[in-house]
């Protein structure tokens, strides 16, 4: 692959991000995968060494990819078992690990060794949102890098908002999987239950759960699978 290549449009990425409309980080039975670099561990050089490359690669992002795996078949397990205080806690790691798995699948396929500028629908909605692509520029970047200890910086596409904007995230999750579309959401803080059930938000959990309206979840499931055409 020459120095000056970017990247074959045919490509595991780029094929998932063009059919499916987004990465495909699971297998036909639904453990994760980790899809092959869309490029050889020299592409990046020398903006990105090889050895560095191969141990993020392989042992950071192939170590998530792992560990989400063994806390999917931990949760699948104690939910049956009904050990619910097991289930917390590999739910807990699998935000962890399956969040690291989404980002690095998309910051590998965010990568290629030339200079590219964004164009047409995303140049506009660049202008639009930060006023310029300078401007987009020096904000990823300010927030990138004051990031406070690990973590990333992010763009990202708000469809409540239609509109383009940046997350400065630490670690990689805080307990959310980056893509998850809500479906179903029950608000714990305080205010939603103070007044009634006072410190009891056990009890305000079950009643809401007595409440959901459950064609709505499911009108917003139909529509959350066709993002994934
Ligand atoms: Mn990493």
């Amino acid at each position: 692959m020459g120095g000056a290549s970017i990247l074959p449009i045919n490509n595991v990425f780029s094929q998932n991000v063009t059919e499916n409309g987004m990465d495909k980080l699971v297998d036909s039975n639904g453990n994760f995968i980790q899809k092959s670099l869309p490029y050889n561990k020299t592409f990046l050089e020398p903006h990105m060494d090889e050895e560095t490359l191969h141990l993020h690669y392989e042992f950071h992002h192939g170590g998530a990819v792992k560990g989400a795996n063994k806390d999917l078949e931990n949760i699948k397990k104690h939910l049956q078992s009904g050990e619910m205080d097991q289930v917390d806690m590999w739910t807990r790691k699998l935000a962890y690990h399956f969040s690291s798995h989404v980002l690095h699948s998309i910051f590998w396929s965010n990568l290629t060794n030339k200079k590219t500028q964004p164009k047409a629908e995303l140049l506009k909605q660049i202008e639009k949102d930060f006023g310029s692509f300078d401007n987009l520029k020096a904000y990823i970047s300010k927030i990138s890098k004051s990031v406070e200890g690990s973590g990333w910086g992010i763009l990202g596409y708000q469809p409540y908002s239609q509109s383009l904007t940046l997350l400065q995230c630490e670690n990689h999750q805080k307990l959310t999987q980056w893509g998850v579309v809500p479906l179903l959401v029950i608000d714990v803080w305080e205010h939603a239950y103070y007044l009634k059930y006072k410190n009891k938000r056990a009890e305000f959990v079950d009643t809401v759960l007595e409440i959901i309206n459950w064609d709505n979840v499911a009108e917003r499931f139909v529509t959350a699978k066709k993002l994934h055409g």
